[in-house]
């Protein structure tokens, strides 16, 4: 018995600083419109989805940077997105910078959601590796200051959606395995991932000519190693002087890409998942129940890294 979704990866090409919420939103809808039409149940857009990148910058001014978050959501210009998923009967996966109040205290996270096809948020996701730094460090061609706009999320859930486990995850969280494990240890059979990655990283820039590579790597090791689908999709192209990677991509269980954009535009990529075939994997080479060692991994929660170069130097930080 197959258990289809058709889905979609919903890259976008650039967001000017300038582009309005509303603009940006019908970007989404037209995307939104065009996989629905090819019969998609699910549009997967990026992080921070709704402006542009705005961790590049360093502000001040705390209502300056508070003119990126969304304080409510759905709010004012994206109910039309939620409208149109409902009267079309298509979900969405959107990321966007949260601001929300809790016990007084003003708090911020980069977050995305799930909705299904009636329009309502079935899934909330608050990122948990937030990459970067917290300072203003002038020497960088551009910050990456998500350290200092967000703080980190609390974990990673599964939900039951869409007739399958659907798991969330956030740009750099798909760099890092423990992401992928925690979810498939939940049964995760599909893995929603939003990114922005420049293309040069600044403390890294011996990094720049691999950072497609990486991103694929990464993406088609988390879905073979927990059998499950992973979608990977791009804030893409020159945004602000800044060049974004494209490659979004939807991969499946067996680490295949099975369907890719090409361009660094607002652009889908269609597939129709069977989301049985993850229990080929789940069943054998990675039934955890049967081969998997915890006692051999308790480091993995108990120590966070690494304090040391094989030298026995400290380790420098560069990140
Ligand atoms: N948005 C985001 O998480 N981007 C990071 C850039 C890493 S370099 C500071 C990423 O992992 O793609």
């Amino acid at each position: 018995m197959a258990r289809f979704v058709t889905i979609a990866a919903g890259q976008l090409g650039p967001i000017a600083r300038s582009e309005s919420r509303t603009a940006v939103v019908s970007r989404l809808m037209a995307l939104m419109r065009q996989a629905r039409a090819c019969g998609c149940d699910l549009i997967i857009y990026p992080e921070l989805a709704l402006t542009t990148f705005f961790p590049r910058w360093y502000f001040e001014d705390q209502a300056e940077t508070d003119s990126f978050f969304e304080r409510e959501m759905p709010g004012p210009e994206t109910q039309a997105l939620f409208d149109l998923a409902r009267e079309i009967g298509i979900g969405f996966y959107l990321g966007y910078a949260e601001l929300t109040t809790e016990a007084g205290i003003a708090r911020r996270y980069n977050a995305s959601i799930l909705v299904d096809k009636s329009g309502a948020i079935v899934g909330k996701y608050r990122k948990v590796h937030l990459p970067g730094h917290a300072e203003h460090e002038p020497w960088r061609a551009f910050q990456h200051l998500e350290k200092r706009y967000f703080e980190p999320g609390g974990g990673f859930g599964v939900v039951d959606a869409f007739g399958g486990k659907m798991g969330m995850a956030i740009c750099n969280d798909r760099r890092w395995s423990e992401t992928y494990r925690v979810m498939g240890l939940q049964g995760v059979e599909m893995v929603l991932i939003g990114y922005n990655t420049p293309v040069h990283n600044p403390p890294a820039p011996e990094h720049d000519d691999l950072s497609l590579f990486h991103n694929h790597l990464v993406m088609q090791a988390g879905a073979y190693q927990n059998g499950t689908f992973v979608v990977g999709v791009a804030k893409a192209g020159l945004e602000e002087g800044v060049d974004q990677i494209g490659g979004s991509c939807i991969i499946a269980p067996s680490g295949e890409i099975i369907a890719a954009c090409t361009t660094k535009g607002d652009e889908i990529a269609l597939a129709r998942c069977d989301l049985d075939l993850c229990n080929s994997y789940k069943r054998t080479t990675f039934n955890f129940d049967v081969h998997r060692q915890p006692r051999a991994y308790e480091m993995i929660v108990e120590r966070k890294g690494v304090t040391t170069m094989a030298d026995g130097t400290p380790v420098p930080r560069r990140g």
